[in-house]
């Protein structure tokens, strides 16, 4: 299939940003307003364009019509006016109706989140299958907001926020448009079977799948580059990955497992988009162990940790272990320092420090070789004993008495398990669970 999503160069988008607030809109737990926009405002340079001025507004509800107030839609207009702006970015998700009267009422482009973020995505995809994905997720966005009577789309003129697609697609008519997603749909589950075949292949061979997962811009990208010398793509900007990228990383015990990097997560990540990138994200989800990678150094943190956390309980990945790795700690203050912690097993580190990469890779043989556990075994219980030979390492044994004392490596799956089986062969007697030893 030839890549259909490709750039329109138009003269450069110069736009006025604008950001509504509503007391619904702020209960969200994972919405920061004035976050939300300084990061509109970063999207929007990512896709090229210029930022000439931000606007908010607080209200009460959200117009049906405008989406803001007539009065801010009026004082927008001045402020495009005046700073001649052809563009007017929206923070929110807007309606087909509202665009429509919008672009009527100020004459110039106008754009919404999502789109913003199609559009980032459209210009990074490079494998068949992100651009699949990113087609699919312009076109679910776009169907529901055509007028419905083949509504002619060439007036937005191609360039920012119709990059994917391309305008002669935009021009056809919803029945087209369904074709087509049901189309991509059908390449992109071809794809998906090729993956998983793959992915398959891959734990056939017993080797650990290690994910990177994490808000954009976190750093997951670097750690893969630092720890297994990748020739990945490293940016100071928004999804600057898109397409997972897996290497093979070494751990102190010359034993491998696979790392692999992910797309960025973002507040308000577009629904669509979210369910396109299934594919991609389920990859991440597959994972033996889920490294969340934290730019410690942001004053966002709590709200980036918690955006990222709602997109893995969506993609049901929340039950995968996981280790929060609280990267970019050169960055941080002592103060911000401190407040790097959270429940669960975590890490400070900084991607471009070596002996940090040493303790995620020691972190991370832990987690998964497992740790030492001792148990005690009478002498008779040959079944058992074989047991543990098969489900962990035994490393060592001796005799106490009429007792067997194994020490053994099992990771924690393992080890639940193994108590699982012990208690069933121990049934005539009490299984004692006592500090790191297990007693038959
Ligand atoms: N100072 C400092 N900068 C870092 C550290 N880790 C990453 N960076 C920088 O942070 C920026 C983003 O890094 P990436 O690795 O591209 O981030 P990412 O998580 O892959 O981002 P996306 O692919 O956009 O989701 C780059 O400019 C890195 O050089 C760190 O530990 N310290
Ligand atoms: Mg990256």
């Amino acid at each position: 299939m030839k890549p259909t999503t490709h750039t329109i160069s138009i003269e450069q988008p110069r736009a006025v940003l604008v950001s509504l607030i509503t007391p619904q809109i702020k209960r969200q737990e994972t919405y920061a307003p004035d976050y939300s926009l300084a990061e509109l405002v970063s999207l929007a340079e990512t896709a090229g364009v210029e930022v000439l001025a931000t606007l908010t507004q607080n209200k009460e509800n959200i117009d049906s019509k405008w989406f803001v107030g007539k009065g801010k839609a009026e004082e927008l207009k001045q402020l495009l006016e005046e700073h001649d702006a052809n563009t007017a970015i929206f923070d929110q998700e807007l309606s087909g109706a509202q665009v429509r009267n919008l672009e009527q009422f100020l004459d110039v482009k106008i754009i919404d989140r999502t789109q913003l973020i199609l559009d980032i995505f459209a210009q990074r995809a490079k494998t068949r299958e992100g651009i699949i994905q990113v087609e699919l997720a312009q076109l679910s966005y776009l169907l529901p907001r055509l007028a419905g009577q083949g509504k002619n789309l060439s007036r937005l003129g191609g360039g920012i926020g119709t990059r994917g697609p391309g305008e002669t697609k935009l021009e056809t008519d919803r029945r087209h448009i369904r074709d087509r997603i049901s189309e991509l749909k059908q390449q992109l589950q071809e794809v998906m079977r090729h993956r998983t075949l793959h992915r398959e292949r891959r734990k056939k061979t017993g080797v650990f799948q290690v994910a990177l997962v994490g808000y954009t811009n976190a750093g997951k990208s670097t750690l893969l580059r630092q720890m297994t010398q990748a020739d990945v793509y490293v940016e100071n900007q928004l999804f600057a990955t898109l397409d997972p990228t897996s290497r093979t990383l070494e751990l102190p015990s010359g034993k491998d497992v696979v790392l692999t990097d992910t797309v960025g997560f973002i507040q308000n990540l577009p629904h669509d988009l979210v369910a396109a990138f299934r594919a991609t994200l389920e990859e991440a989800c597959e994972a033996d162990l889920i490294l969340h990678v934290v730019d410690g150094s942001s004053d966002m943190m709590p709200t980036q940790m918690k955006v990222v956390s709602q997109v893995l309980r969506d993609l049901e990945a929340h039950q995968t272990e996981q280790i929060t790795l609280f990267n970019k700690v050169d960055l941080c203050t002592p103060e911000q320092r401190e407040m790097l912690t959270t429940e669960g097993e975590f890490l400070r580190i900084s991607a471009y420090r070596e002996e940090d990469l040493d303790r995620i890779r020691e972190l991370i043989e832990s987690r998964l070789m497992g740790d030492c556990k001792t148990f005690r075994i009478p002498a008779e219980k040959g079944d058992v004993i074989s047991l543990l030979y098969r489900v962990g390492e035994v490393l060592e044994n001796e005799v106490d008495g009429n007792d067997m004392l194994f020490q053994v490596r099992v990771n924690n799956k393992e080890y639940d398990k193994l108590g699982y089986m012990l208690a069933a062969y121990a049934s005539e007697q009490a299984l004692h669970k006592g500090e790191n030893s297990e007693h038959v």
